[in-house]
């Protein structure tokens, strides 16, 4: 373990985790109830996930051994405040034991207020689609703020908040296939909680919920702010987008990807880059990978050097300092997350020596995990977890991402 907390202005090493994805049994979730409808989109449910709720400890404890100094992870909102105005002192208090094992192990938290779920009565009256969702978004920011934020080394609002826009150029969110069987899960799970609508943030109807959602970012940063005057960020999923083709429209492509969001960082103090990684554009749009490009296990092309791209894009485009709050690979071949992370953290460099102000790095994931839609298919992690027994299990890559982060700061 090492002595005390990263010294101010210390380059962050760290990993990143969300809480519905490590957790486990996150009842009160609106993803426990879509990942439990008939029919979904989910390949299996999340069950107890990593356990980490009862075993944030061990993780602490690992990160720290690996050579880590600094932590992301989510809290939970549907465990905060489980009914509509009902806040949970007993999970704000776990949540100060979480924060406090960091420190105790010398892992500066970074901690994301929401990590793509909600609570399942907030998805239930309509999510971000209801005006009233901004406050109902600041009031539990602050409570958070207030309690929690002396322990925390800084946080964010919503993770990738532009997923949405992600999702509709990625994976075809927006066509009819896609639409007809989120929509057919989405009845199912109002129908379960007793509504006539069920939202979720994964994906959206952002005619009807962006606005809300850019608004309640803005409110719950200042009400972190007032509680307690922490560095605040906002978090984007940034792929690196190229032209591909001639009559490429790369810029109207970027419009698309991000919208208003990239001005939602105005308020910030720094921004979360989250990179896996790169688009081609040609002149109808996105193509695919190039004819036998290396694939990841999700499917995207292996292309670590998209993260050059997008520090660039952040620096030049949202003018705060910069934290690269993701970025990973999902892989059975451990060799190849190896090879990924030299030549992300080529580029990271390569950035920095260029005058660019990145502050730390956190690779997605410290745990295989579960990975929403795709459930536990996809290993994104640097630990194997044994889905029966929980017990975890460094990959190499662990260990040469930790020598790589302890010795950086020898
Ligand atoms: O697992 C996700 C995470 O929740 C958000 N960013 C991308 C990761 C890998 O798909």
């Amino acid at each position: 373990m090492r002595s005390g907390m990263p010294k101010p202005g210390e380059f962050l090493w760290g990993t990143a985790t969300a809480a519905h994805q490590i957790e486990g049994n996150n009842v009160n979730s609106d993803f426990w109830v879509v990942e439990h409808a008939t029919p979904t989109l989910f390949r299996e449910p999340s069950g107890d996930a990593c356990d980490s709720y009862h075993r944030y400890n061990e993780d602490a404890a690992l990160a720290a051994g690996l050579g880590f100094n600094a932590h992301r992870f989510g809290i939970e909102w549907a465990r905060i405040e489980p009914e509509p105005g009902r806040f949970s002192a007993a999970a704000l208090d776990h949540y100060a034991r979480v924060l406090e094992s960091c420190r105790r192990h010398g892992l500066a938290p970074m901690v994301t207020l929401s990590h793509w779920t909600v609570p399942r009565w907030f998805a239930a009256r309509g999510g971000f689609e209801q005006a009233d969702s901004v406050d109902l978004f600041a009031r539990f920011a602050d409570k958070v703020g207030r309690r929690l934020g002396g322990l925390m080394t800084a946080a964010t609002t919503f993770n990738e908040a532009n997923i949405g826009r992600l999702a509709r150029v990625l994976f075809n969110a927006d066509g009819p296939r896609f639409r007809a069987a989120s929509r057919a899960m989405f009845a199912a799970a109002a129908e379960a909680s007793g509504s006539d609508r069920f939202a979720s943030v994964l994906f959206p109807d952002l005619a009807r919920s962006e606005e809300n959602q850019i608004a309640a970012h803005v409110a719950a940063v200042q009400a972190l702010k007032a509680a307690d005057d922490l560095p605040v960020g906002l978090t984007l999923t940034m792929q690196a987008v190229e032209a591909a083709e001639p009559g490429a429209d790369v810029e109207a492509f970027t419009d698309e990807l991000y919208g208003a969001w990239l001005g939602a960082a105005e308020p910030c103090d720094f921004v979360g880059v989250q990179t896996y990684t790169r688009i081609r554009v040609g002149a109808a749009g996105r193509l695919p990978p190039p004819e036998g490009a290396e694939r990841t296990g999700a499917g995207y092309e292996f292309y670590p050097q998209a993260l050059g791209d997008t520090i660039r894009f952040a620096a030049e485009r949202l003018r705060k300092p910069i934290y690269v709050t993701e970025n990973g690979i999902a892989t059975d071949d451990d060799a190849r997350r190896v090879a990924y992370i030299d030549a992300a953290l080529a580029e990271l460099r390569r950035a920095q020596a260029d005058g660019i102000d990145v502050r730390g790095y956190f690779h997605w994931s410290l745990l295989d995990n579960f990975e929403w839609t795709a459930g536990y298919s996809q290993k994104f992690g640097l630990v194997a977890v044994d889905r029966a027994s929980f017990e975890r299990t460094p990959k190499p890559s662990a260990r040469h991402l930790g020598r790589i982060a302890s010795s950086a700061r020898t």
